[in-house]
């Protein structure tokens, strides 16, 4: 309950519909499942919702459902990953913790403006 009172208190940068597969958890591979999400930057949280048909950029404020999953930015590192998929436009999102995300886009300004977006809020938290 505080967690979420502090991330709907923060800014939201950034939200969009994007290809999300996990592929790790806990630094265990996991099998690829790709599924459209919708994405929201909030603070230091990425936050990933499921059914983006009956979701959109209200989903994260008050009153409205939870996220499906949630990731810490914090120690986060990010990288280009096509050779990981079939897909164009894919990056690595993996976090401290050693859960990994591909995320993909088939529209170039929209994957490089949100790998953009996010290398500048885990930049910002390295020199926190
Ligand atoms: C996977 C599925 C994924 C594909 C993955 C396949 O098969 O086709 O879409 O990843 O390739 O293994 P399944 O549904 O049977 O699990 P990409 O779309 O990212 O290529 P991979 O094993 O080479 O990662």
């Amino acid at each position: 309950q505080d967690a979420n009172a502090q991330q709907l208190s923060q800014e939201l940068e950034k939200a969009g519909l994007l290809n999300k597969t996990k592929i790790a958890e806990g630094g265990r591979k996991l099998r690829k499942n790709w599924n459209p999400s919708w994405v929201v930057l909030v603070g230091n949280s990425l936050m990933f919702f499921k059914d983006p048909k009956t979701q959109n950029s209200d989903s994260w404020k008050p009153g409205n459902s939870c996220p499906e999953s949630s990731v810490d930015l914090r120690g986060a590192q990010l990288q280009w990953a096509n050779e990981l998929s079939s897909k164009k436009n894919v990056f690595k999102l993996r976090t401290v913790t050693g859960n990994e995300f591909l995320l993909q886009s088939d529209t170039d300004t929209v994957i490089r403006e949100w790998y953009s977006t996010l290398q500048k809020v885990i930049d910002r938290l390295d020199k926190e």
